[in-house]
């Protein structure tokens, strides 16, 4: 578990901490909440880092990721685990660029009834590329790492998924609980930043 965020802030830096949800503490109280065969499939970014180092994992729980991290391997990784494997719980964690790369794959899922539990990073951005920026330019010379990312909510029901969002720290329990257990497919969007992610 990683410290407390404050309450999230609206407008301004979207970018700065405190602003966001501490994706790190969705992760570690995902981790809880594993059943002991779950398939975990990852997306590119900071929010696999992130997967990687608070879930510690148990055979025969499955990790699926791409070994080149390629953007876009997520959501259908999902689908076809769940095609390849019903019964067990598939829970897909991507970072907003990723799961924007291959989000119409959710039709299969609604069109089949696969209950893929999908976790969408929300900071808006595509973190780790503009995190090399940072470290490389600082705060000036930042080119297209910036992100109008889309209310995925909405995305997610869009397609038929169950959706909902966390905002709080104090969300992220009771969010997790109804995305573990809808019948079918569903998705909670985490309103985080890339700060909340390096805390
Ligand atoms: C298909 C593809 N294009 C570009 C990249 C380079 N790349 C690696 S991570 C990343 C940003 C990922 O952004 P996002 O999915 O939003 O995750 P975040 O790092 O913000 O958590 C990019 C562009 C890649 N790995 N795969």
């Amino acid at each position: 578990m990683v410290k407390s965020c404050g309450a999230t802030q609206s407008g301004a830096d979207r970018f700065s901490y405190p602003y966001g949800v501490l994706f790190g503490n969705v992760i570690s109280q995902l981790g809880a909440r594993l059943t002991p065969d779950a398939i975990v499939v990852l997306d590119a970014g900071m929010a696999a880092a992130l997967t990687y180092k608070h879930i510690a994992w148990h055979p025969p729980q499955r990790l699926l990721a791409p070994i080149t991290g390629s953007m876009g391997f997520g959501v259908p990784a999902a689908v076809a685990a769940a095609m390849r494997f019903p019964g067990r719980q598939v829970v897909l964690i991507a970072g907003d660029g990723g799961f924007l790369m291959n989000t119409a794959e959710l039709a299969l899922a609604a069109e089949r009834s696969l209950p893929i539990r999908c976790i969408v990073a929300n900071n808006r951005c595509y973190g780790v590329i503009r995190l090399h920026q940072q470290r490389e330019y600082g705060d000036r010379n930042h080119v297209g790492t910036m992100l109008s990312t889309p209310d995925f909510v909405k995305l997610g029901e869009a397609f038929g998924c169950q959706g909902s969002r966390i905002d709080s720290e104090d969300g992220i329990g009771d969010a997790l609980s109804a995305l573990l257990g809808a019948p079918g497919p569903a998705l909670v969007e985490v309103n985080t930043s890339l700060s909340a992610q390096l805390q």
